[in-house]
């Protein structure tokens, strides 16, 4: 039997409905006049899966120094969550900070779940977990856009960004549907219309920064990129009001500290973007500098002195750079030539000109490396100065044109996208989940040596103490607001905390913070900041290490065997293993 209802006060509007009466559960009749109509009051659970333990960027000892839990908030999430109906009920349980109750899930009448790669085994569980309570489960996100196979087992599949293909789940729900896969076009996401994200279902306190997304989308063509397959290679832009709308949610729900821009390239539209920075400088000025920005953008942001100066004014103290790779055949086979024809180092530089550093990625694997690569990154990494650098194994992502011709020319491992519980980790202990061109191991020889120089306490001090004078703080306001977490870094119980935590970095990083605090006391705390996740990339990068020489180690047993073996075959003695072996 199915009964007629009316929804009113829905966004996205949505018409008359016929529910089955399981549909019904947490309905209430409302009076109008003298009509009586049913309002649906759907209990939505949104929940974030963990991310997996052994990653870079889960800077967990830096968050337990400020009081946070985790570095991100779940965005993806709370912009899904205002696609909702008003009249449905959200919850969110973010369980990388918060732990998920029977009480939550028993409230529930739909389970929304969303994440990455990283998070793809707790996420599995979870789907499981939700199904043994007996309740329907609605997946996203950019796993499950990449990968939609591996969750097959969720009720409802959301491929893609959600903001115009949520209407048709929405309608499917409603009309007591229970199962349903709904795939959005691609790229055709008009962001100017995707709504606020639902900022009040955060709790600020867990987090180190909170995200905004201004566009979606990078106009390069990066061989190993994800990000042009899942969000296109044209960048949609928001509107400045709609930005600065975001940004006074945020100021109103008290939040103050650092707000990182999660665009795939914040300059993917320069001629958009130059006309919100000097109304965020505005905006800023208006309310005495609230936030402090990040962001991520292409390298070619050198070129540009005037985009340079008006984030600088725009106070954006932080650039994440994808640099890859010190060697220019290996940056035009993995078709960023973006990177090619130009100094690097000199481009680094001219942003620390402007009081901004930067965090870099850096990749090691690709076809065209040559032998001298691990001490060329490593010289590279040295000259740039660049202190955190996220060095990984190239990993081939689903859905990439890496992926596709790694494939094609049937070098792709099996499983190559689930990451598995028992193997957990990120790019620097999974990379090369295919048949790598060099020896496996001579890559992994590289990679393991440019993790030992990276993160040894010595080499990350001394760029630590060498970053001030290039980093032209002079001209920048001085104090966080109250209310940053980022405060309790800056006291010297603080200081001492790291210092105390870093028994090794200790002499080093006294020496630096001395020298920081004498040579440029402006930049100080940003020192201390980069201080404070060596915390986590110190320890970080000796388990990586340990895992690469588990894997040299395992090498050498299947080389040694399969020495023996050739050897008992053609009666000779062992030594002359097939060179391929190295590149299982
Ligand atoms: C910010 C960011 C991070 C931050 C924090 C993320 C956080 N806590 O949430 C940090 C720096 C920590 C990070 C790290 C990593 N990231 Co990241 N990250 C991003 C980035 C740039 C923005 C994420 C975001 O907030 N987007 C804004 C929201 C609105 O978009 P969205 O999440 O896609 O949501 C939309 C849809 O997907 C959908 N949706 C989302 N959730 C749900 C849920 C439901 C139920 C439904 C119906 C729909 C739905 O609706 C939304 C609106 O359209 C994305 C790229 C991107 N453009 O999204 C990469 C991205 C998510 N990261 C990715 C990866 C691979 C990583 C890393 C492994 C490192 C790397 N980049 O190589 C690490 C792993 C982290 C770990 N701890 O292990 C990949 C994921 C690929 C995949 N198949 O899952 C992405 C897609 C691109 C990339 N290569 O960087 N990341
Ligand atoms: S510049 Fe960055 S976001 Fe753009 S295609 Fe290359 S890797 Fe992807």
């Amino acid at each position: 039997m199915n009964i007629a209802i009316f929804i009113f006060d829905a966004n996205p509007p949505i018409p008359a409905y016929c529910l089955s009466p399981e549909g019904l559960r947490g309905t209430v009749a409302v009076t109008s006049g003298t009509e009586t109509h049913m309002v649906i009051t759907c209990r939505v659970l949104m929940v974030y899966p963990k991310f997996v333990p052994n990653s870079f960027w889960n800077y967990t000892e830096a968050c337990e120094l400020v009081g946070a839990k985790y570095p991100a908030a779940p965005l993806g999430l709370i912009t899904v969550a205002a696609m909702l109906p008003n009249d449905w009920d959200i919850r969110l349980v973010d369980r990388n900070t918060e732990p998920l109750t029977d009480a939550d899930l028993d409230w529930a009448d739909l389970v929304m779940i969303g994440g990455m790669l990283n998070q793809q085994p707790d996420f599995i569980y979870l789907i499981d977990l939700v199904h043994r309570h007996g309740k329907p489960v609605c997946v996203g996100g950019p796993d499950v856009s990449s990968s939609p196979h591996l969750y097959s087992g969720a009720d409802f599949q959301v491929i893609g960004e959600a903001e115009e293909i949520i209407s048709h789940f929405i309608s499917a729900w409603m009309r007591g549907e229970r199962k349903g896969v709904f795939i959005a076009e691609k790229f055709k996401i008009d962001v100017t219309q995707s709504p606020m994200p639902r900022y009040d279902l955060i709790k600020f306190d867990h987090y180190l920064f909170i995200g905004v997304q201004y566009s979606r989308g990078c106009p390069f063509t990066c061989e190993f990129c994800d990000i042009i397959e899942l969000y296109g290679r044209v960048p949609r832009t928001k509107t400045n009001d709609q930005i600065l709308v975001e940004l006074q949610a945020l100021y109103d729900h008290g939040y103050r500290g650092h707000v990182d821009f999660v665009d795939d390239n914040f300059i993917g539209n320069k001629k958009n973007l130059r006309t919100l920075l000097p109304r965020l400088k505005a905006w800023l000025e208006e309310r005495d500098y609230p936030f402090e920005f990040s962001t991520e953008a292409s390298v070619n942001i050198a070129d540009d002195d005037n985009l340079l100066q008006a984030m600088k004014d725009a106070n954006f103290f932080g650039i994440f750079v994808g640099i890859e790779s010190p060697d220019p055949e290996t940056l035009v086979q993995m078709k960023k030539k973006q990177n090619t024809r130009r100094n690097i180092a000199e481009c680094i530089h001219k942003i620390y000109g402007y009081g901004m550093f930067v965090t870099a990625g850096f990749i090691v694997g690709f076809d065209t490396e040559k032998v001298s690569m691990g001490q060329a990154m490593i010289d590279f990494i040295e000259e740039t100065n660049i202190p955190v650098c996220m060095v990984g194994l190239l990993y081939a992502l689903p859905g990439t044109q890496l992926t596709r011709r790694l494939a094609t020319e049937g070098r792709l491992h099996e499983g190559y996208d689930l990451m598995k519980v028992e193997q957990a980790g990120d790019q620097c202990t999974l990379g090369c989940n295919f048949d790598t061109k060099r020896p496996l191991r001579d890559i992994l020889v590289d990679y393991k040596a440019v993790l030992e120089h990276v993160f040894n306490p010595l080499a990350y001090a001394g760029r630590l103490s060498r970053l001030p004078v290039m980093l032209d703080r002079s001209d920048r306001r001085h104090d966080l607001p109250d209310g940053d977490i980022r405060n309790r870094l800056g006291s010297i119980e603080g200081v001492h905390r790291i210092m105390r935590a870093l028994p090794e970095a200790r002499e080093p990083f006294w020496i630096a913070f001395v020298e920081v605090a004498r040579t440029n006391p402006n930049a100080l705390r940003y020192i201390v900041m980069l201080m404070a996740l060596y915390m986590h990339l110190g320890p970080f990068s000796k388990n990586v290490i340990g895992e690469i020489d588990r894997r040299i180690a395992q090498l050498d047993v299947k080389l040694t065997t399969s020495s023996n073996l050739v050897g008992c075959a053609t009666g000779r003695s062992a030594g002359l293993a097939p060179l391929n072996i190295l590149s299982m």
